[in-house]
Parts: structure tokens; C-alpha cells; sequence
């Protein structure tokens, strides 16, 4: 008998996890960017490579953008490419970290004319979901300042807000705005927006359109997570998740590959705050694969998020509560130990097969010849990477 119930299939059938346009393109570490034949050159590509991952998994129908990487004369164009290929255009990420005016900042710049531009950026980026149908905006700024005494940190929080406000009005009834927070890098003494408190104070004083992105590589090692989701599902202001995994810092590595205990930990937190399948919470990965492949890497990632859903729907609630209540504390922490040791892959690959998927999606790519054959037609021009 499967281990996993109809109710819980159909909750799982309703997933969806948007993909980052930059985890197809060449990435690296500041040693070395290693090129791997048939890298997409274009955001035209890097879609038709997303769409192998959502063909073999159907857990992966939207592609986020990245501004200026992923500009394209004519975004209908490149919204028509995606729709044929069964996906969508997702979050547009803006990008003010690979400019040099933005060696001091950008947001929160106190040169207004580098603040003007930094904010026309985040205007042009609205343009861009216009055309491309995209709800989400989101925002990660590199701000901050290395050496104490370097800058007014109030200053900055005040222009923040203010260069915040200039963008959020500009937003249509339908648009969002995700503020993401990060503890370092690449400033290290202080940074503008370095937790979910700060992104949580300016985003809520824009208004309900304004909400936290979390990227849950981006904690002090030993962070609790999962209390994080659960305060901000319960303030209502949790907007998106940035999925990897990290070892030391950003180390942007394949979600649960590093710490699957602790996405079974988000995850049994945002079933029960009401934060799967909520369209008000977007589920994204924030990836980069500088060493293996990357078509498998985000099929592999993909599965990892849906294997720790499964466990978390696992997770019998009432004999939880039960526990709780009683004050049973080894009861209730052997309810969820329980769930995350249960082994639902083989119910996921059945039940894969049950809806004319491939039980083994990994396997399924690697015999599709797919990497064989695009590194064999991409010849010539630049492969994407991090400047394209
Ligand atoms: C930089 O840390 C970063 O990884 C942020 O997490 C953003 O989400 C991403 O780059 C894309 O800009
Ligand atoms: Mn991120």
C-alpha cells in the first residue's frame, strides 16, 4: 500500500516551484567559472532547458527572469517561446550589484542621481512584467558598507523606504514586490537589508503588495528557519521563497542537498501555516550549479522540495497536538521524526508513473539524449553566465 494518501497526491499534484533562469546559465565561485558544452546563449535557451524539467516532473511550470541578463528585444516574443514550451514567464529579479555606479550603493544611495537611476532600473523591470505577464518583483540589494564610521546607516534606511515607495507606486493592482533579506556579502561590516526584521519593517510600510522574500541560504549558521517562516505566514507578509542549500554562507547549492532535516523543518511549518499550494506564497529556487550538471541539478532539486512536502503532509497533526498538549515532549518530537523518516519515494515514483511521468525523472533525462544533442547544436556565440 502507498505510503502517501489520495489527500495527500492531490495536495502534492498542485505544486508548483519556479525556476531561475541563471541556474541554466554558466556560474562559478571568484577562483573559476567552468563552461560546460551546450550552456544556453540566450534567454530563449535557457527556457527550452527549464522546460525539460518541468516535461519530466511536472512540478516546474515558471522560469524567473533576471534583469539585464535575461534582456530580450521582445519580451512577447519570449513569453510566446515559453508558452509554447508549456511554461510562463515568473518573478522579474532586478539586478543593481553589477554596475559601477552602485560601488556605494544604489537604493540607498545618497547621490540622488545614482539613487534616480537605481530606482528607473526597478521602473524598467515593472516594464518588463508588463510584457511578460510576471506578478512578482523581487529585490535583493548588495548594499552596505565594509568599515564602521563608512556610512549614516539611518540615512540609507530612510532613502530605502523612500526609493521603495517611488517603486511600489508604480506597481499595477496585480504586481507584487518581494524584498529579500541577507545576512553578508558582499558588504561585511553592515548591510541595508541583512534580516527578515528589516525587510519585514520596509516592506510593510509600503503596503499589502510589499512582502519578504526568504532565501534560505541566506541565515547565520544555526539560525532557526523555520521559526522565521512561521512568524512571517502568521503576519502574512511571507511573499516568496529563494530555495537552495548552504554549507558556510550563499553557497546557492541544490535545496535539501545539505540539510534535508531542515527543509523537512520549513516545510512541516508551512503546511501548517497555511503556505502550500497558497498562491499568495511562491515557492522559487535560487540556484547555481558550477560543477554538475545543470538541467539534472534543478530536476534533482525540484524532487527534493516535492520528497520533504510529502514527509511534512506526513506529519499526523493530531497526535502532534495531542503530544503537545500533554506536554509529552519526546511523543511529540517522535510524531515528526516519524514523518521525516518516512521513505516516500517509492509512492512518489508509482505514483509518477500513475500520471504518465517517468518514475525516475533523473534517469528519464539522461536517456532523453538531451545533453548529447544540445551541446552538439549550440555552437557558436556566448554562452549565458553571470554578465549575460
Ligand atoms: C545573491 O546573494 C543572490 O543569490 C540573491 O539571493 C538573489 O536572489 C540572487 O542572487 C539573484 O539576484
Ligand atoms: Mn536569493
Amino acid at each position: 500500500m502507498s505510503t502517501l494518501s489520495p489527500e495527500i497526491l492531490s495536495t502534492l499534484e498542485s505544486q508548483a516551484i519556479e525556476l531561475p533562469s541563471w541556474a541554466f546559465g554558466n556560474s562559478g565561485t571568484r577562483f573559476r567559472v567552468f563552461p560546460t558544452a551546450g550552456t544556453p546563449r540566450d534567454p530563449f535557451e535557457k527556457i527550452a532547458d527549464a522546460a525539460q524539467v518541468h516535461r519530466l516532473t511536472a512540478l516546474a511550470p515558471t522560469v524567473a527572469l533576471h534583469i539585464p541578463w535575461d534582456l530580450v528585444d521582445d519580451f512577447g516574443a519570449l513569453r510566446r517561446h515559453a508558452e509554447d514550451l508549456g511554461m510562463t514567464l515568473g518573478t522579474i529579479n532586478s539586478n543593481t550589484f553589477q554596475d559601477e555606479d552602485y560601488k556605494f550603493g544604489a537604493l540607498t544611495h545618497h547621490d540622488e542621481r545614482i539613487r534616480r537611476k537605481a530606482i528607473d532600473h526597478h521602473l524598467a523591470c515593472i516594464d518588463v512584467m508588463d510584457a511578460t505577464g510576471s506578478r512578482d518583483l523581487k529585490i535583493w540589494l548588495a548594499e552596505g558598507s565594509n568599515y564602521p564610521g563608512q556610512n549614516d546607516m539611518r540615512g540609507r534606511q530612510d532613502r530605502l523606504q523612500d526609493s521603495l515607495q517611488q517603486i511600489y507606486a508604480r506597481l499595477g493592482d496585480d504586481q507584487r514586490l518581494v524584498l529579500e533579506y541577507k545576512f553578508f556579502e558582499p558588504s561585511f561590516y553592515h548591510t541595508d537589508v541583512p534580516d527578515w526584521g528589516t525587510s519585514y519593517a520596509q516592506v510593510a510600510a509600503l503596503g499589502d503588495k510589499a512582502l519578504v522574500c526568504l532565501d534560505t541560504g541566506h541565515h547565520a549558521p544555526g539560525t532557526n528557519i523555520e521559526f522565521i517562516v512561521m512568524q512571517l505566514l502568521r503576519l502574512g507578509k511571507l511573499g516568496s521563497f529563494d530555495f537552495n542549500s548552504r554549507f558556510y554562507a550563499d553557497d546557492d547549492l541544490i535545496v535539501g542537498a545539505a540539510d534535508p532535516f531542515q527543509l523537512f523543518r520549513i516545510l512541516t511549518e508551512v503546511v501548517r501555516g497555511g503556505g502550500l499550494n497558497n498562491p499568495d506564497v511562491a515557492f522559487m529556487l535560487d540556484q547555481c550549479h558550477n560543477i554538475e550538471d545543470k538541467i539534472p541539478g534543478q530536476i534533482r532539486s525540484v524532487l527534493n522540495v516535492q520528497e520533504m512536502t510529502a514527509r511534512a503532509l506526513l506529519v499526523d497533526r493530531d497526535a502532534l497536538t495531542a503530544a503537545q498538549q500533554a506536554n509529552d515532549v519526546l511523543a511529540a518530537n517522535a510524531v515528526l521524526m516519524d514523518a521525516f523518516y518516512t521513505d516516500v519515494r517509492p509512492a512518489l515514483a508509482e505514483w509518477r508513473e500513475s500520471r504518465g511521468l517517468p518514475a525516475d525523472p533523473m534517469a528519464a533525462f539522461a536517456a532523453s539524449g538531451y545533453l548529447p544533442r544540445t551541446a552538439e547544436e549550440r555552437v557558436g556565440g556566448t554562452q549565458a553566465g553571470w554578465g549575460a
